[in-house]
């Protein structure tokens, strides 16, 4: 990584420049070990960096990726149920919080929450929707966390806390470690709950296009991990040999995203030479879609109560509204 990019100007604080860093070294050893091992395959939360969370932004805005505006129109429709059922004078804890959208419906709905905390890997994505936000909420105490939020958070202090994880994100998991994180945040909402957005299954020519765009950003956001691994690891991959390849296995019941070598090549790490063959594949991202009672025995597993589900008139998406008891 180049000293420049240590040195973000956008990261607000040294802590920020410390989530920076370790990011940074978490990519090299985890690239590595992702080019070592085969199948060859990374975890997809190296594709937001500042670009990968612009692209996933035009993402969200395609007319064949449905899961946002789906999700967005149960929240414009159902904040003010959600709202009351979140509480008042709660500390609103967003996980992955991209930029910070979807939860201007909630928050229109909400009596003033107590603090909002955003969390998100994306430190700079982070730090210019939390200005927005506090410029569009001038009353709202506004408190962006730049972190891996997979892992234990530093949260401020708080007597109760509700959790808000939307955009299907927990789909980005394995079952397990989906647990493992339901099972960390629930530690940090003990007493409180947490609204969850749910991807749910369904015709696989949807979940084909909505992976497969005409546009092709979905294609670049792919290849954006290998333009980042050049920007910040000094790699040399030559990203347009490389082909964006999404399918969905109804088994799996997951889309699964890959990069595929169009030819055999070699690329350097930090002076390692690893080789791909000819339609060698470095697999992405796995996006698990859902049925309401799947995801629902998953939260049980966790700890989480289910109380409440919405869903769109075409069962494209669920959001759920789970508690946690006290003890
Ligand atoms: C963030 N996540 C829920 C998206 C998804 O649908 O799995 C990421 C994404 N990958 C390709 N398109 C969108």
């Amino acid at each position: 990584m180049s000293s420049s990019a240590l040195q973000s100007p956008t990261a607000e604080s040294a802590a920020d420049l410390e989530t920076v860093q370790a990011e940074c070294s978490e990519f090299e050893s985890e690239l590595t070990a992702a080019l070592i091992m085969r199948p060859r395959s990374i975890a997809p939360k190296f594709f937001y960096d500042t670009a990968g969370s612009r692209l996933f932004d035009r993402i969200c805005d395609l007319p064949e990726y449905y899961p946002t505006r789906t999700e967005f129109a149960l929240l414009a429709r159902h904040a003010p149920e959600m709202a009351a059922l979140m509480g008042t004078g709660a500390d609103l804890v967003e996980f992955g919080a991209g930029s910070l959208t979807k939860v201007r419906l909630l928050l229109d709905a909400l009596e003033q929450p107590r603090r909002f905390i955003p969390v998100d890997i994306s430190a700079d994505h982070l730090h210019a929707g939390a200005a927005m936000l506090r410029a569009d909420y001038p009353g709202l105490d506004v408190k962006p966390l730049a972190a891996d939020f997979t892992q234990p958070l530093a949260l401020p202090p708080s007597h109760r806390r509700v959790g808000f994880f939307p955009g299907s994100s927990i789909g980005n998991f394995s079952p397990d470690e989906a647990v493992q994180f339901l099972r960390m945040a629930a530690t940090s909402l003990r007493g409180g709950g947490m609204l969850v957005g749910v991807d749910l299954v369904k015709d696989p020519a949807v979940l084909h296009r909505a992976y497969n765009d005409s546009a092709g950003v979905t294609a670049a956001f792919n290849r954006n991990l290998l333009l980042r691994a050049n920007r910040e690891l000094g790699c040399d991959f030559d990203a347009e040999q490389f082909a964006h390849y999404a399918f969905y296995d109804p088994r799996q019941r997951r889309v699964e995203m890959h990069l595929v070598s169009r030819r055999r090549q070699v690329v350097t790490l930090r002076g390692q030479r690893f080789e791909f063959a000819d339609g060698e594949s470095l697999h992405t991202e796995n996006s698990y879609k859902f049925t309401v009672e799947g995801f629902q025995s998953l939260a049980l597993r966790a700890g989480f109560h289910p109380q409440r589900v919405w869903c769109d008139a075409e069962n494209q998406f669920s959001i759920h509204w789970l508690t946690l008891p006290v003890a």
